[in-house]
């Protein structure tokens, strides 16, 4: 069986723990296409946060706390940068972390693309799941946000990190998207693929910008495959991470319903994507022209992300063995 899962960081790479569970064994392929809209240069590196949370989450090496960077970190390099007053002070990278970032900036610097680079780190890693950059080319979300009387355009990180998205954000811009191209792959596995599950990630900016990405949307609507995605609300309330901030910027509710909605269905609508919408039980939904399933969604442990995995395919209208 050939799936095919959107994702973003935290919540995306755990619910791939739980696939991989699921289907772990060689007749199986899962491909991940990976938001890289948070992508980031910071002192000279480049930083992927959610191609790496994916790939040190299934490779064993995440730290399962914070949830991003190295288990067993160390940060050195970070306070002998403070040392220098180095900007940005308010972003962590530690030592080990920062080997990734030095071996994928030498290659990017050398040409190579971020597919090949990021195809290159698994080797180490083994995720045991194709990763795939959402596009080779610079695709950076950015936060308009009202400074005073002006307001004005920021990093998606420095939103995120920096202001724990407490500036009230009007708006997000997918930077470089109109003329990016999908990431090699990625529109011929969703074409190939015999399900394609959105993983409960950020709506607004990890789907949503790979969404943005030309190219993927309209391989979503294409594909014969079920699509079904995974409400990363439970409750009116994101399960993990500050998603609720980034709706009411694009003004939807923080509801399962609202997500599933703003998805919106491949069959009476014009840009929807679904098939399924997939909600934890209790979070009543209504989306047109969509099929709405409850199952517990809380990613608790890996049986639990592996059973929410096997409900999302069976609402794709596939059976797991
Ligand atoms: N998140 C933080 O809250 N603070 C940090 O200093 C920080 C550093 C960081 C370094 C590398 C990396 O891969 C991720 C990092 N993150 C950090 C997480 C990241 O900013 C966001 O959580 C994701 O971009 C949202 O998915």
């Amino acid at each position: 069986m050939k799936v095919v899962v959107l994702v973003g960081g935290v919540g995306g790479a755990r619910f791939l723990v739980g696939l991989k569970a699921l289907l772990g064994g060689p007749e199986h392929e899962i491909t991940a296409v990976v938001n890289t809209g948070d992508d980031v240069w910071m002192h000279g590196l480049r930083i992927c946060p959610d191609l790496d949370t994916c790939m040190y989450t299934l490779g064993g090496g995440i730290d399962v706390e914070r949830g991003w960077g190295r288990a067993g970190e160390s940060w050195a390099v970070k306070e002998e940068l403070a040392a220098y007053g180095a900007d940005p002070t308010w972003f962590g990278l530690g030592d080990r972390d920062i080997a990734t970032h030095l071996v994928r900036t030498r290659m990017l610097r050398a040409g190579y693309p971020l597919s090949a680079v990021t195809e290159a780190l698994c080797h180490r890693w083994e995720p045991g799941v194709r990763l795939l950059p959402m596009s080779d080319d610079r695709v950076e979300t950015h936060v308009v946000v009202a400074d005073g009387d002006e307001t004005r355009a920021i990093h998606f990180q420095e939103w995120w990190v920096k202001h724990r998205a407490g500036l009230p954000a009007q708006s997000f811009a997918s930077v470089g998207a109109e003329t990016a191209t999908a990431g090699p792959g990625v529109v011929d596995a969703v074409l190939a693929a015999d399900a394609v599950l959105v993983a409960p990630s950020n709506p607004v900016v990890s789907v949503g910008t790979i969404l943005n990405v030309p190219g993927v949307r309209d391989a979503l609507r294409k594909t014969e495959a079920g699509v079904v995605g995974l409400s990363p609300i439970v409750g009116g309330k994101p399960l993990r991470g500050m998603a609720d901030a980034c709706l009411t910027a694009i003004g939807v509710d923080t509801s399962a319903e609202a997500v599933g909605r703003l998805y919106g269905s491949r069959k009476t609508t014009e840009d929807g994507v679904l098939d399924g919408w997939l909600v934890h039980t209790g979070d009543r939904s209504d989306v047109p022209g969509v099929a709405v399933r409850a199952v517990p969604l809380l990613m608790s442990d890996v049986d639990a992300t592996a059973a929410m995995a096997r409900a999302a395919l069976e609402l794709a209208g596939v059976r797991v063995g």
